[in-house]
């Protein structure tokens, strides 16, 4: 990963916010004009329009959430740069409208979403959530979705269904990282069927009652809060089902330090640094890391008896 050690965050490294909320602020308004995002003209950004109908959940923390300016300015998005404020300030060029999302493999129904159907095919819920980057630093996160096993219920699987791969919007006419050899794109990840169909694993349309922001994967991306954030694609524009384990783009890029499994491990190191410790942004002091992301009593029965230092 073109990353570097997971040292001190300098705050300076923060771009300030002011830009954005101003662009944000001026977009909840023509929303309000205009009536809702289905009336939005293709192209336009609804980033940051309100979200209506969305339900609290028992998915809460006893934990401060990260402010809204960190998780909207503090990202990983290579297709907009490798800099972590470089989504934040070029993601404005990605066009959310219209986008479909296709279903396809091995299901019986197989059909190509149109976004806005998308987000109406579950209700949609705040989870929140602790993400874990495998670079050592953390966030919590109020994410808005549904559970991604709804849409695969409606797939109906087949019995050779066994993983299913993401694969993320590829477009360097919309994407100036994607004309960089960083990753082999389009971004896919992949997850084993009983990862997807856990009640965890979210399908997230927004943050903090909000539509998701371009920098962090509008109009649609994956959250799986016990696995390390490159798990959770951003701008998803596929999901197959699969028999065979799929390959990701971190695991073709450097296969001996991204497994396929990825879940949040603090006694299983990269290659590279220890993933004992983080650092939740915002806070000085480092912080020991959860097994699974604090998430065990949820996920750990997936892994009963596979050796997670192989499997990492
Ligand atoms: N398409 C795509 N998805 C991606 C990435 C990426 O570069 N491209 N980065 C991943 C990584 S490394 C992390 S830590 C999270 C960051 O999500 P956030 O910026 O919303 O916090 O997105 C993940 N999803
Ligand atoms: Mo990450």
């Amino acid at each position: 990963m073109l990353i570097r050690l997971p040292s001190d965050i300098p705050a300076s490294e923060i771009t300030p916010p002011e830009i954005y909320r101003d662009r944000r602020r001026f977009m909840q308004g023509s929303i309000a004009l205009l009536g809702g995002a289905a009336l939005m003209p293709a192209g336009k950004s609804i980033a940051g329009a309100k979200l209506a109908g969305v339900r609290a959940s028992a998915y809460r923390l006893d934990e401060e959430k990260t402010p809204y300016k960190d998780v909207t300015t503090y990202n990983n998005f290579y297709e907009f740069g490798t800099g972590k404020d470089d989504p934040a300030a070029n993601a404005h060029t990605l066009r959310t409208r219209p986008w479909t999302v296709a279903v396809e493999g091995e299901v019986r129904k197989a059909r190509t979403w149109d976004i806005d159907a998308l987000m109406k095919l579950a209700p949609l819920e705040e989870r929140v959530y602790r993400m874990r980057c495998v670079e050592g630093w953390s966030m919590v996160i109020p994410w808005v979705g549904f559970p991604l096993a709804e849409l695969i219920r409606r797939a109906e699987p087949t019995g050779n269904a066994k993983f299913v791969e993401f694969l993320t919007l590829a477009d360097p006419k919309q994407m100036p990282g994607v004309r960089s050899r960083v990753l082999d794109w389009p971004y896919t990840e992949g997850l084993r069927m009983d990862e997807a169909m856990h009640p965890l694993t979210l399908l997230a349309v927004g943050l903090y009652g909000e539509v998701l922001p371009n920098q962090n994967g509008a109009p649609i991306r994956l959250v799986v809060p016990w696995k390390y954030g490159f798990k959770s694609a951003k701008s998803i524009v596929k999901i197959r089902f699969v028999e065979k384990q799929p390959v990701t783009a971190w695991m073709a890029a450097a296969p001996s330090e991204y497994g396929f499994y990825s879940n949040v491990n603090p006694q299983v190191d990269h290659p590279r640094w220890s993933q004992a410790r983080e650092r939740r942004i915002g806070e000085f002091f480092k912080r020991d890391t959860l097994m699974f992301n604090g998430y065990g009593a949820q996920v750990a029965h997936l892994y009963r008896g596979m050796d997670l230092q192989k499997y990492f």
